[in-house]
C-alpha cells in the first residue's frame, strides 16, 4: 500500500477518528434569537401589521465559532483536499464543498461603481449646533442632536484598485442615519462641476475614463480624450481649473473641504424656505500634496489616503469637519448677486455670502469589513429628510434618477436598502416586496394601500406627524425646450476669479499641472484648442503653458472680466493644527540618542506622529543605549512625511591619519548615505520643513540645499531644532521656498 502523505491529516480529523476538542465558545450559527446587530447599525425594523418587528437582525456570521461548516451549516472535516478517487485520481463532481467554495469565490466581486470606484469609508457622529433651526426643521440639525453617520471619500475616474493620490476630483459622501429617515449629502471636494446638465454626464465620463481601445491611462485626466472634450466644452473650464490646482491632489481626506455643489432648498417649521449651498470645513485646514509627491506616492504607497484615514482614526486622532451653509433668499429668479444658483459650474464667493456653521462631523470608527460597508454603501441625492428639498438644477435632476438606477446593476437588485450599511436607523414600514436578495420575512396579507385586511395599516403621516412633504414651489409655465438659460453662458469669469485669487506658488502649480497634462496629449489640435480656453481665463496662464508646450499663445476670444479675487479660495496664508503630522527623525545611530528620544517625546506631546528612520530594521545605537527603528533607509521615502529632522551625527574624526573608516560610516558632503541625501533633497524640493542638529548641515550640503535656505530648522541640539521646526508646521508647507525657486 502506498505511503500516506502526512499533510493529509493537517486538514482536520479523519472520519472514524476523534477530532480535536473544540474550544468552549457559543455556536454562532445556532438557530434561535436574532444575532446582535452592531450598536450603531440596528437591523431594519420591518414592522408587521400587529406592530411586531419582522425580518430584523439579519444573520451575521464570522469566523468565531468552533466548527467550520458549509453554507448550509453542515460541519466539515476537511477543506484542503478535493474529494478524489484515490490520492492521485480524478476529482469527483459530487464534492459539494468544493463546488460551493469555488462557486462563492467566483462571485465575490460585484461591479465596481461606474464612477467613484476607489474609496475609503468611516463611521462617525454628527452634532447639530441648532443654528439652522430658523431656516430648517430637520431634527438632526437641532441643538445637541447627535446622529450616526457613515462617510465615503473617493476619487472619480480610477478603478477600485487605482492609486489614491492621482490628480482628480474627490467624492465626499455622507449618510446621516437620522430619526426622520436617512439623509445623504453626496458632495465633492470641488464646489463646481464640469457640466450644467446631467444629460452630458456620460460624455464627460467617457472622455475622462481610459481610452476604449487599450484601456489606458488609468485614473488620469492627462490624455487626449479628456482634453478633447473639455476644450470643446468650455463650461468645464472652471472645474478643470480647480482640478489643475492643488485641490486636485489633497494631502489627506482629513484635509479636504466638501461641497454639496448644487443649491438645495431648506424648509422651516412654518413652511418658510431658503436656498442653501452646503460646505464641509475641515478642522485641520485644506492642504495638498505637490505633484511630484503625488506621483511618487502612486508607487511608494498607492493606498496613502486610505491608510492615512484609517491610521488617524485608529490612533484616536478623529478627523472633524464643520458643516456650514451659505444662505440665499428663495426668490423666483434663484440668483444671488447676479450668480445663477441653479448653475452648478458657479460658486458664490464666501466673501459675498459667508459660510455659517450648523453642525460638527467627527469620524470616530473605522470599518470592520471594507466590502460590507465601504463597497456596499449606496448613497443617493434623493435620500432627503423633512426640511431639506431639491431645486431645479438640471444636473441635480439627472442625479435624482441615476443613483437609484445604478444600484440595480451594482448591488444586484432593488433590495440594497436592506444591506446593513444602508439600513435606516429608524423604523421602516414600506410596502416594497420581494425582488432579488429579499432578506426580510414580511408578514401580513395586504401590502397595498388602502386596505382593510391588515386593519388599514400602515397609515399615512402628515407634515405635523413627520411626513416628507415637498415644498409647494411654483413651477413657471413654459414651453418644452432643449436649451440652457442665457445665465449659464459665461464660462470664463469665475475661472478667472479663481486664478486671480491664487498665491504665486499656487499659480506656479497650476501652470505646471496644465503643462504636464497637455504635454501628455498626442493631438496637436487638442493642445491648441485648450490653450485657447486658457487665453480666455488669463494671458499669463496661457503664455506660460504655451511656452511649456512649445506652442504659440493664442489671443483671448472673449473680453476678460475683472472679478474681485476671493481670498477664501487660496490654501496659502493660514495656520492650522498640527495634529497627526508625520515627522521623520533620521538617525544612523552614531549620535546622542537621548536627544532623538527627547524630540520624539516632544513631537508626541504636540499631537504629531514621530517615526524614527534608521539604516536597517531593529534597533540603532550600541549596547545599553539603543532605540527602536520604525522605518529604514530602504523603506522610507520623503513623501510619507510632513517634515524631517536629521539627528545629531558626529563629525568625522580628524583625517590626519588618512582614516577612511569615518568617511565610510558618516554622512558628509562626499560620503553621505545616498538614501539620506535623497530624503533630504526631495523634502526640500517639496517645500517641507526640515532640519536637524549636530552635523545635519553637512547632509544639507550633500543634498544641495543652499545655505540659509527658507524653512530649514538647524539647532544646537534636538530640542532647539524641533522647536524651530514645529513653528513652521502650522503653515503646512514652507511656501516661501517656492517663491524663491
Ligand atoms: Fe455622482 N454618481 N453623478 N456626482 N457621485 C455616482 O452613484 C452621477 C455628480 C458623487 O461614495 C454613482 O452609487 C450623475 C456631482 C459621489 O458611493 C452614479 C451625475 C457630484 C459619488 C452617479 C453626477 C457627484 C457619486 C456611481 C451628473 C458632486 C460616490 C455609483 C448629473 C456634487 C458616492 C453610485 C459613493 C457616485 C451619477 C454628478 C458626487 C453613477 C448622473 C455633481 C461623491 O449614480
Amino acid at each position: 500500500m502506498a505511503e500516506k502523505n502526512p499533510a493529509n491529516a493537517a486538514g482536520g480529523p479523519v472520519p472514524g477518528r476523534p477530532g480535536p476538542v473544540p474550544p468552549q465558545v457559543p455556536e454562532p450559527t445556532e438557530p434561535g434569537g436574532p444575532l446582535p446587530p452592531k450598536a450603531d447599525q440596528a437591523g431594519p425594523e420591518t414592522v408587521g401589521p400587529t406592530g411586531q418587528p419582522t425580518g430584523a437582525g439579519q444573520d451575521r456570521r464570522a469566523q468565531g465559532g468552533p466548527w467550520l461548516t458549509t453554507a448550509q451549516g453542515t460541519r466539515l472535516y476537511d477543506t484542503d483536499h478535493s474529494l478524489k478517487a484515490g490520492p492521485r485520481g480524478p476529482v469527483l463532481l459530487q464534492d459539494h464543498h468544493l463546488r460551493e467554495k469555488i462557486m462563492h469565490f467566483d462571485h465575490e466581486r460585484i461591479p465596481e461603481r461606474v464612477v467613484h470606484a476607489r474609496g475609503a469609508g468611516a463611521h462617525g457622529v454628527f452634532l447639530g449646533y441648532g443654528t439652522a433651526t430658523e431656516i430648517c426643521k430637520a431634527g438632526f440639525l437641532a441643538k445637541d442632536a447627535e446622529t450616526p453617520v457613515f462617510v465615503r471619500f473617493s476619487t472619480v475616474l480610477g478603478s477600485r484598485g487605482s492609486a489614491d493620490t492621482v490628480r482628480d476630483t474627490r467624492g465626499f459622501a455622507t449618510k446621516f442615519y437620522t430619526d426622520e429617515g436617512t439623509f445623504d449629502l453626496v458632495g465633492n471636494n470641488i464646489p463646481v462641476f464640469f457640466i450644467q446638465d446631467a444629460v452630458k454626464f456620460p460624455d464627460v465620463i467617457h472622455a475622462g475614463k481610459p481610452h476604449p481601445d487599450r484601456e489606458i491611462p488609468q485614473a488620469q485626466s492627462a490624455h487626449d480624450t479628456f482634453w478633447d472634450f473639455v476644450s470643446l466644452h468650455t463650461e468645464a473650464a472652471h472645474h478643470t481649473l480647480w482640478n489643475m490646482s492643488d485641490r486636485g491632489i489633497p494631502r489627506s481626506y482629513r484635509m479636504m473641504e466638501g461641497f454639496g455643489v448644487h443649491t438645495f432648498r431648506m424648509v422651516n417649521a412654518s413652511g418658510g424656505t431658503a436656498l442653501v449651498k452646503f460646505h464641509w470645513k475641515p478642522k485641520l485646514g485644506v492642504h495638498s500634496l505637490v505633484w511630484e509627491e503625488a506621483q511618487l506616492l502612486g508607487g511608494v504607497d498607492p493606498d496613502f489616503h486610505r491608510r492615512d484615514l484609517f491610521d488617524a482614526i485608529e490612533a484616536g486622532a478623529f478627523p472633524q469637519w464643520e458643516l456650514g451653509v451659505q444662505v440665499f433668499p428663495d426668490t423666483p429668479e434663484q440668483t444671488f448677486e447676479g450668480i445663477d444658483l441653479l448653475d452648478s459650474t458657479k460658486i458664490v464667493p464666501e466673501e459675498l455670502s459667508p459660510v455659517q456653521p450648523i453642525g460638527l462631523l467627527t469620524l470616530t470608527a473605522n470599518t470592520k469589513n471594507f466590502f460590507a460597508e465601504t463597497e456596499q454603501v449606496a448613497f443617493h441625492v434623493g435620500h432627503l429628510v423633512p426640511g431639506i428639498d431639491v431645486t431645479d438644477d438640471p444636473l441635480l435632476a439627472g442625479r435624482l434618477f441615476s443613483y437609484l438606477d445604478t444600484q440595480i446593476t451594482r448591488l444586484g437588485g432593488p433590495n440594497f436598502a436592506q444591506l446593513p450599511i444602508n439600513r435606516p436607523h429608524t423604523a421602516v414600514n414600506d410596502m416594497l416586496r420581494d425582488g432579488m436578495h429579499q432578506t426580510a420575512v414580511h408578514t401580513g396579507v395586504a401590502p397595498y394601500h388602502p386596505n382593510s385586511l391588515d386593519g388599514g395599516c400602515p397609515f399615512l403621516a402628515g407634515a405635523d406627524t413627520g411626513a416628507y412633504v415637498e415644498a409647494p414651489v411654483t413651477v413657471p409655465a413654459a414651453s418644452k425646450v432643449r436649451e440652457a438659460p442665457l445665465s449659464y453662458a459665461d464660462h470664463f469669469t469665475q475661472p478667472r476669479q479663481f486664478w486671480l485669487s491664487m498665491s504665486e506658488p499656487e499659480r506656479e502649480h497650476i501652470i505646471a499641472a496644465y503643462t504636464f497634462e497637455l504635454g501628455k496629449c498626442y493631438e496637436q489640435a487638442v493642445k491648441e484648442r485648450q490653450l485657447g480656453v486658457l487665453a480666455n481665463i488669463d494671458p499669463v496662464l496661457c503664455a506660460r503653458v504655451a511656452e511649456g508646450l512649445g506652442l504659440p499663445a493664442p489671443e483671448a476670444t472673449v473680453a476678460l472680466a475683472d472679478p474681485e479675487p476671493s481670498p477664501a479660495l487660496s490654501q496659502v496664508g493660514g495656520t492650522w493644527p498640527v495634529d497627526g503630522r508625520t515627522i521623520g527623525i533620521v538617525t544612523d545611530g552614531t549620535g546622542d540618542l537621548s536627544q532623538v528620544r527627547a524630540v520624539r517625546d516632544a513631537a508626541l506631546g504636540a499631537g504629531m506622529l514621530p517615526l524614527v528612520i534608521g539604516p536597517s530594521g531593529g534597533k540603532v545605537g550600541s549596547d545599553g543605549d539603543e532605540l527602536t527603528v520604525q522605518r529604514t533607509f530602504a523603506t522610507a521615502r520623503s513623501v510619507e512625511y510632513d517634515a524631517l529632522l536629521f539627528a545629531g551625527i558626529p563629525a568625522p574624526a580628524a583625517d590626519a591619519a588618512g582614516s577612511s573608516d569615518a568617511k565610510a560610516a558618516l554622512p558628509q558632503a562626499d560620503g553621505a548615505d545616498p538614501r539620506m541625501v535623497l530624503l533630504l533633497g526631495e523634502a526640500y524640493r517639496h517645500g517641507k520643513a526640515l532640519g536637524g542638529w549636530d552635523g545635519a548641515d553637512r547632509l544639507l550640503e550633500a543634498a544641495g540645499v543652499p545655505a540659509g535656505a527658507e524653512g530649514v530648522a538647524l539647532g544646537s541640539d534636538g530640542a532647539e531644532a524641533f522647536d524651530r521646526l514645529a513653528r513652521m508646521l502650522p503653515e503646512h508647507r514652507v511656501w516661501r521656498r517656492f517663491d524663491a525657486a
